[in-house]
């Protein structure tokens, strides 16, 4: 039996090293690296399904070309040649008739390891295509951080077991990050505080405190929190004095959140707020973990700059974690930017509808993703994937929704059949995958296909077919954060990476901006604010995550989830529904229907479906969800939807 280090490639901050066990070409037994300091040997409920994945009869295994009417999900099998040669010669036509730019590429974190996610660029770099943004997930964020920061990097898995108290904030961790859920039950048992900062009572939230803001109300409770250690004198002075700039313009700032007015607008009494702000101001240090849910707002944005100053007003460096994917690699190298001749028209992907409404996109090449399930209004974007005049390419693992849409569908490799090096957005250490098994049928992963398609496009730039190794060499000897081979690595299978400093700001000031210069300069408020989300409709709709789904991953090995909507008591009593009734939920985008489940788990005025689950009639949730974009980072406000909830029957 073969042993082969591997890393699951998932869009998951775990980003787990595994051990694969391979006999005679067949993977026989999958396992978590129980010598990996942060993800420490046991798999989540994804993972222990990996072999039935694997094998799974669903794979798309050969190249296959549509028959039926788009959405139909009929194909025929063709060769590899016949599909290179027809996206090719519409590649060429395309460029020929109406530019390069008419051609987009779609791409998403299907697969994040560093080559599989970036290598494909190179293709689409040298030949001028249109690219997409991606603001899907937590732009808004990120973006939020760096105007306070410089770096939107925070602190580390390490850094939790040293805290007092941990402030789970806007994520549901026990599901999203297993890891990092079992470190906080670890410091929690080492007398560790916790808090849990969500409307939504969740399987985190029973760790500890559970505090529960009304919806899209956090920056006013993060500035209140400000004002109270400020006005009790529990902020650290020579911190703020030291590492801070514009701290008396925010003191003024958050003078107006007092504790009537926090209380008033985040629904939480005094007391929670203020013993929360003892708590914060006394047990140090601590940390603060802000989810990517929460941001997922019109005002998300506001409310991750307002929460990520609380650790300045109390003397910690970052005391935050949000993303920590902030590396040195040579980006520009990995992306072949220097291939690129056109200048680069890029479409905010969660406006994806919106931007292919004119028709000027020609052709759209969608690989790592599943638009037509994880995208907000989903109406206008089928609509415009039916288009008889759009040419859809499609390669995936298995025959997704978005998939059904192709004009060829192309088969990908599991991340068992291909090699990539992978880093993670939470921890700090660099991992490799190798090939444990060769491709099943004739799937190829991203990179070859990309090889392939350059070789069919006559492209003679070296990039284009530069070996694997060669590349995950060169981005590792140009790394400052990199003090091992190749050879190491592969030997070991992970590595840690030198990270930046906690106490750095590449802000104009050299240090942490409560009054933001960067913001100044673009128009945009310096100090963060709270802004009130409204809409037409009386129910906020929130669509989180689940255990055992990763994106719209998984669906096809885990057992069938049922099409409901939880809906709060009051909620049900006043639209005269019963628990299990079937329910209408629309808004001015659509309508579904689910079945309505009664329950305490969401407050008033609140309902909770996942995203990822398709109502009575196979629409999913994301036809109702909004795609407006937030002044942060483009970035999309799903959990901004406004809906009403009609009975049926
Ligand atoms: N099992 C699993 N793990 C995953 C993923 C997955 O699909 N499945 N996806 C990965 C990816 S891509 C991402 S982006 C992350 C997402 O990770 P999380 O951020 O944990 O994901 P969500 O479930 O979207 O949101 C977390 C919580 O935010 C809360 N929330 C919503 N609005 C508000 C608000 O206004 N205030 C507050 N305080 N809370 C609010 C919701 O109630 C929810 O419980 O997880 C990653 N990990
Ligand atoms: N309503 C609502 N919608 C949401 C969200 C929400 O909170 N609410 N969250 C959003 C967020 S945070 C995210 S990150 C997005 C996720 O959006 P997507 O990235 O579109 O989601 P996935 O379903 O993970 O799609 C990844 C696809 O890549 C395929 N794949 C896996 N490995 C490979 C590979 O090696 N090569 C190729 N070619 N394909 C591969 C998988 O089979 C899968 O079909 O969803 C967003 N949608
Ligand atoms: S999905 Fe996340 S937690 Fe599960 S194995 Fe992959 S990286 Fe680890
Ligand atoms: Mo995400």
């Amino acid at each position: 039996m073969r042993k082969v280090f591997a890393t699951c490639p998932r869009d998951c901050y775990d980003t787990c090293s595994l051990i694969v066990y391979v006999e005679d070409n067949k993977i026989v037994k999958i396992e978590g690296r129980k010598d990996h300091p942060t993800t420490q040997g046991f798999l989540c409920s994804k993972a222990r399904k990996y072999l039935k994945y694997v094998y799974s009869k669903d794979r798309v295994l050969y190249p296959m070309r549509r028959v039926g009417k788009k959405g139909e999900g009929k194909f025929k099998r063709i060769s590899w040649e016949e599909a290179l040669k027809e996206i090719t010669n519409k590649i060429k036509e395309i460029i020929r008739e109406y530019g390069p730019q008419a051609i987009l590429h779609y791409e998403y974190a299907g697969h994040c390891g560093l080559l599989n996610y970036y290598f494909p660029l190179r293709f689409f770099n040298a030949i001028g295509a249109s690219s997409i943004q991606h603001t899907i997930c937590d732009s808004a964020g990120e973006e939020a951080i760096a105007l306070h920061y410089g770096l939107h990097y925070g602190s580390f898995p390490g850094d939790i077991l040293k805290a007092k108290m941990i402030v789970l904030w806007g994520i549901n961790s026990a599901w999203t990050n297993l890891h990092g859920y079992t470190l906080v039950l670890k410091a929690k048992r080492n007398g560790a505080k916790i808090y849990v900062i969500d409307p939504v009572k969740t399987k985190t939230s029973n760790i500890g405190i559970h505090i529960r803001p009304k919806v899209g109300s956090d920056a006013a409770l993060a500035l209140g929190i400000a004002n109270y250690i400020i006005e009790n004198n529990l902020y650290d002075e020579k911190f703020i004095e030291k590492y801070t700039f514009g701290f008396e313009k925010f003191k003024e700032h958050v003078k107006s959140f007092t504790l009537d007015k926090t209380s008033k607008i985040t629904g939480l009494s005094k007391e929670e707020i203020t013993n929360f702000a003892e708590d914060y101001a006394n047990l140090k240090p601590n940390i603060i973990h802000i989810g990517y849910g929460m941001q997922r707002h019109l005002n998300g944005g506001e409310i991750v700059r307002a929460i990520c100053l609380l650790p300045a007003l109390i003397g910690l460096h970052r005391g935050f974690i949000y993303c920590n994917g902030v590396r040195d690699f040579d980006l520009d190298y990995l992306t072949g930017k220097n291939l690129r001749k056109v200048p680069e028209k890029s479409i905010n992907m969660v406006q994806l509808g919106m931007a292919l409404k004119n028709g000027e996109i020609k052709m759209i090449f969608i690989y790592g993703a599943n638009p037509l399930i994880t995208l907000p209004n989903q109406n206008l974007v089928r609509r415009i994937f039916q288009q008889e005049d759009l040419f859809i390419v499609v390669h995936d693992i298995f025959k997704t929704e978005t998939a059904n849409y192709a004009d060829i569908l192309l088969p990908a490799t599991t991340f068992f059949e291909t090699v990539d090096v992978h880093v993670s957005y939470w921890h700090e250490y660099i991992s490799i995958n190798e090939k444990a098994i060769e491709p099943l049928g004739e799937a190829k992963s991203n990179v070859e296909l990309f090889k392939e398609l350059a070789r069919y496009m006559g492209l003679n730039d070296k990039e284009l077919y530069e070996d694997e190794w060669e590349i995950i060499r060169n981005l590792l000897a140009k790394s400052k954060m990199v003090n091992f081979t190749l050879e190491e690595l592969r030997s070991k299978g992970f590595a840690k990476l030198k990270t930046f400093p906690k106490d750095e700001y590449q802000t104009p000031s050299g240090k942490i901006e409560f009054y933001s210069q960067k913001a100044e300069q673009r128009g945009l408020n310096p100090l963060p604010q709270h802004v009130e989300i409204k809409g037409k409709y009386p129910i906020f709709l929130l669509t989180p995550r689940h255990r055992d789904i990763l994106g719209s991953q998984f669906r096809n090995v885990m057992p069938r989830f049922e099409p409901v909507i939880e809906i709060n008591i009051e909620d049900a009593v006043e639209r005269g529904i019963k628990d299990g009734n079937i329910v209408a939920v629309y808004n001015d985008l659509g309508e579904i229907v689910l079945r309505a489940k009664v329950s305490d788990k969401v407050p008033r005025g609140v309902a909770l479906a996942y995203f990822f689950i398709k109502d009575l009639k196979g629409r999913c949730i994301n036809t109702l969800t909004t795609d407006e974009t937030q002044i942060y980072g483009g970035c999309s406000t799903f959990n901004s939807t406004f809906i009403e909830i009609r009975k049926l029957k």
